[in-house]
């Protein structure tokens, strides 16, 4: 399997989030990506390729052109007001007030974000549109014949919406990339969210649209992180109505209750016959993470890889989250080597 990466990502380095009630340096971090470009390496899992540039087109096919462009400019504006220290935002409109798109940057903040845990930094705006052209890529190797690419995103993209950024994420990788499938001809895509969060943007993205199939397994958002959708009643709406699944699940899952889960989703992707698949990889399910409560091993991770093997459809691999960041290259290489292992035999 091909992966497509490029250090750009490094551009992305925050320098704190807020969490836990305190300032602390970012989770999502720069030696996240390079751990596992490594693993890659090491493992000889395949050929690693830089992205190409596919510009803003395929990007606004999935969020609101006002939003890309604040995203584009909000860096600059900060800078004029509050200097060269990280963009955060620290309050949001609640029921009652109105949605009027502030003026002033601090209010632009917040008017297109969800959470105080996602800086915006110098080098974000390139990063951001790199991630979207590593995602990109991969689409394209994989509409032109490869069974599987790893496009290695960084920062992620799963909690970012139409219009709104949180999470670590700005441009939903695997949204984009599921998208650009669609506009090269696939009739139909479907979306596997593995990682531990709920990938609320993509859901967002595409919940009244039947030709997405959007699936998640994530922590309980009655427990966990972003808290305010993921519940297993929302199924989609309008055209969508039936065509996202969401598969909660308590604290201290084990891979008992994971697989089983995995299975439903893989059944649901199976009868939708898509013509493509679209993984958010996201590795923050293992018992080691810091910010996470599921308790997946380093095996398990092959397992699932050879569960999403099993549909026997052409997948893009999108990287999300994970944040053991030692045993973060073992865990996202055990998935796509265990993929790789089923799709042979
Ligand atoms: C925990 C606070 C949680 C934010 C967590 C963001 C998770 C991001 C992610 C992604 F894949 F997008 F990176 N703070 N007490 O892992 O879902
Ligand atoms: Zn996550």
């Amino acid at each position: 399997m091909r992966t497509v990466y490029t250090e750009d990502h490094r551009l992305q380095d925050g320098k704190a989030e807020l969490i836990d009630g305190k300032l602390q340096p970012c989770f999502e971090m720069p030696k996240r990506a390079e751990i596992i470009i490594e693993r890659v390496r090491d493992q000889r899992l395949g050929e690693v390729v830089p992205p190409q540039e596919f510009g803003q087109d395929p990007i606004v096919r999935v969020h609101k052109p006002d939003f890309v462009e604040f995203l584009r400019v909000a860096w600059g504006d900060w800078v004029k007001a509050h200097g060269t220290w990280d963009a955060l935002p620290l309050n949001w409109s609640a029921p009652g007030m109105r949605r009027i798109i502030p003026e002033a940057i601090d209010g632009r903040l917040s008017y297109y974000s969800f959470d105080a845990g996602t800086p915006i930094t110098a080098g974000t705006w390139r990063a951001i549109t790199q991630a979207a052209n590593v995602a990109l890529t991969g689409r394209q190797m994989v509409t032109a014949g490869e069974r599987a690419v790893f496009a290695l995103c960084r920062p992620p993209g799963h909690h970012a919406g139409s219009c709104f950024y949180g999470g670590y994420c700005f441009f939903n990788n695997a949204a984009i990339a599921a998208q650009g499938f669609r506009d090269s001809g696939a009739a139909r895509v479907a979306v596997l969210d593995v990682d531990y969060h709920h990938g609320n943007g993509t859901q967002e993205i595409f919940y009244e649209r039947a030709d997405v199939l959007t699936t998640s397994i994530h922590a309980d958002p009655k427990q966990e992180y972003p808290f305010f959708l993921g519940h297993a009643d929302e199924t989609g709406a309008g055209a969508g109505a039936g065509h996202h699944l969401n598969l909660p699940l308590r604290w201290g899952a084990k891979w008992d209750v994971y697989k089983p889960a995995l299975e439903t989703a893989m059944r649901r992707i199976r009868d939708y016959a898509p013509d493509a698949i679209v993984v958010s990889l996201g590795v923050d399910t293992f018992e080691e993470d810091p910010i996470s409560k599921f308790k997946l091993k380093r095996d398990d991770y092959s397992r699932i890889g050879e569960m999403i093997a099993g549909a026997g459809k052409p997948t893009l691999f999108v990287m999300e989250g994970g944040y053991a960041v030692d045993a973060l290259g073992v865990n996202v290489v055990n998935v796509l080597a265990g993929f790789e292992g089923a799709a042979k035999s």
